[in-house]
């Protein structure tokens, strides 16, 4: 009995340190162009209902959207704001990359290079807040969410 119990005590401290309420950010990255930049992570959702990420905010910005890339009607490729959230589905996961969804920050208010730390709070609908720090690297690729990479070459996301 004892030993059984230390076995689960064990285990225990073996699980992830990011087992916290639910969702998880996996692999954040910033990237950065001047004054603004774009943020990909992908999200985790261990929970068995869904849940939406709503908002961002950031100490490292003076605004901070969740926004979408994509081909308009007119076939040309432009961002616009996602006011309904990014849907993370139950027990799934939600991928935010080049080309695709994205958290964008304005009005950085510090200049970052490569290997700073930015500071993201994001608001979910049922986990609530966590806060995530990434490192500034705008040399990592990630596989477009949509669309082609060439958009990415020229708007910087
Ligand atoms: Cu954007």
């Amino acid at each position: 009995m004892k030993l059984t119990l230390i076995a689960a005590f064990a285990a225990l401290l073996a699980l992830p340190a990011c087992a916290h309420d639910g969702v998880h950010i996996i692999d954040p990255y910033a990237r950065v162009i001047g004054p603004s930049g774009a943020v990909y992570f992908r999200i985790g959702n261990d929970e068995a209902v869904d849940d939406t990420l709503i908002s961002a905010s950031s100490p490292d910005a003076g605004m901070v959207m969740l926004m979408t890339s994509g081909a308009g009607s007119d076939g040309v490729m432009k961002m616009s704001g996602v006011p309904d959230g990014f849907a993370v589905p139950a027990n799934g996961e939600r991928v935010l990359a080049s080309g695709g969804d994205h958290v964008m920050l304005m009005s950085l208010t510090r200049s970052l290079k490569a290997g700073d730390m930015v500071t993201l709070v994001l608001t979910f609908a049922k986990a609530g807040e966590v806060q995530v720090s990434m490192p500034v690297d705008n040399d990592r690729k990630t596989p477009p969410a949509v669309g082609p990479t060439a958009f990415d070459a020229q708007s910087g996301h």
